[in-house]
C-alpha cells in the first residue's frame, strides 16, 4: 500500500499522554518524523480550523485550542492518513467510548469539543496542514515571517 505523510495534532487536553500517544502511533507501524510543540494564537487556530468558521461549535473549538500547548507531529506510513484516523476514533469522545477499539480519544478524550487530537482528512488536508506546521519554506522570507506570531 501507499507511504503517506499525515498531520496529527496532540490538543493540550492530552499534550501529557504524547508518550502513549507515541506508542499507539509505532503500534500501526507509523513513524514520527517531525514534531513541534507550539501555543496557537486565537486567528493561528483561526486559519487552521478555518473549515468550520461558520459551524455553532467554532468559537468553542479555537477556545480549546489555544488554551495551551498543543503537539504536532509529522505521521509518516502505509496509508497514514486513514490509519491515524483509525487510532483518534470517532469525533466525540463519549461516543468513542460506546466502542470497544480503545481509540486514542475513548482513551484521553472528554467530549465532543476536548477529543484529545486532530487527524488530516485527506491527503490534500494533509499537505496544508503539514504546511500549516512545518512550512518548507527556509530562511527569514517573507513565508516564514507570517508565520512568525507563533514564536511570541
Ligand atoms: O475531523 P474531526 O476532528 O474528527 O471532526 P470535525 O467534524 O472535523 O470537527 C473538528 C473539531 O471540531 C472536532 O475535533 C471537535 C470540534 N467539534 C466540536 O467542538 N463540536 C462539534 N459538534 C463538532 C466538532
Ligand atoms: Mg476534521
Amino acid at each position: 500500500s501507499k507511504k503517506e505523510r499525515t498531520l496529527a495534532l496532540i490538543k493540550p487536553d492530552a499534550v501529557t499522554k504524547i508518550g502513549d500517544i507515541i506508542q499507539m502511533i509505532l503500534d500501526e507501524n507509523l513513524m514520527v518524523t517531525k514534531a513541534k510543540m507550539t501555543k496557537l494564537s486565537w486567528t493561528q487556530a483561526g486559519d487552521f480550523y478555518s473549515e468550520h468558521q461558520s459551524k455553532s461549535f467554532f468559537n468553542n473549538l479555537i477556545q480549546f485550542v489555544t488554551s495551551g500547548p498543543v503537539v504536532a507531529l509529522e505521521v509518516m506510513g502505509d496509508e497514514a492518513v486513514s490509519t491515524w484516523r483509525k487510532i483518534l476514533g470517532p469525533t466525540d469522545s463519549v461516543s468513542a467510548r460506546g466502542d470497544a477499539s480503545g481509540s486514542l480519544r475513548a482513551r484521553f478524550g472528554t467530549d465532543g469539543t476536548r477529543n484529545a487530537a486532530h487527524g488530516s482528512d485527506s491527503l490534500a488536508s494533509a499537505a496544508r496542514e503539514l504546511e500549516f506546521f512545518f512550512p518548507s519554506t527556509t530562511g527569514n522570507g517573507p513565508a516564514n515571517t507570517a508565520k512568525c506570531e507563533e514564536c511570541t
